[in-house]
């Protein structure tokens, strides 16, 4: 019986999560208005940021300090947070891939690269799990989506 419950509540969160991603028009009208006071706001180009957060990205021998953005768009924005600049982006297709190595690192394939990032606070299975959810949403059809 409390198994039962607990997956009751399970599949309940499920679906709350599901729905924080597809938003409506108005939900997105009403999350951008909030997210004027962000200081990231400026960075998403008028969309709403569904995730950010701080990671390594590794390109060679270092890796770079980031802000990550995931936007409705769906967008993975990358910004040097010291300059404040937007250095980049990770190309969306239906090609991309998204795989956990622990809770530090995770790896973001695309048709010509690889990222290598790493979360210093230990949460990568939720960027995984996020990236996952908007991959699934916005290429329903894709079986590239996941690997975990
Ligand atoms: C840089 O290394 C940074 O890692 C860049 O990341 C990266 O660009 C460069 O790769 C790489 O050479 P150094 O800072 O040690 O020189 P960022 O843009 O976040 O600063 P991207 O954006 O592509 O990862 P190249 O190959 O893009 O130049």
């Amino acid at each position: 019986r409390l198994l039962g419950m607990e997956l009751g509540t399970y599949i309940e969160k499920k679906t709350v999560v599901k729905n924080i991603y597809d938003l409506s028009e108005s939900e997105k009208q009403k999350r951008l208005e909030q997210q004027k006071s962000d200081k990231w706001h400026v960075f998403a180009d008028n969309e709403v940021i569904l995730k950010k957060g701080y990671i390594n990205k590794r390109k060679g021998l270092f890796a770079r300090k980031r802000m990550l953005l995931l936007t409705t768009g769906p967008r993975l924005i990358y910004i040097d947070p010291v300059q404040m600049v937007k250095k980049g982006e990770i190309p969306w297709s239906g090609e991309l891939r998204v795989e956990p190595k622990n809770f530090k690192i995770f790896f973001v394939h695309t048709p010509n690269r690889t990222y290598y990032l790493d979360d210093p606070d230990g949460y990568s299975l939720e960027w995984v799990d996020s990236i996952e959810r908007m991959h699934k949403l916005t290429y329903p059809d894709s079986d590239t989506g996941a690997t975990t």
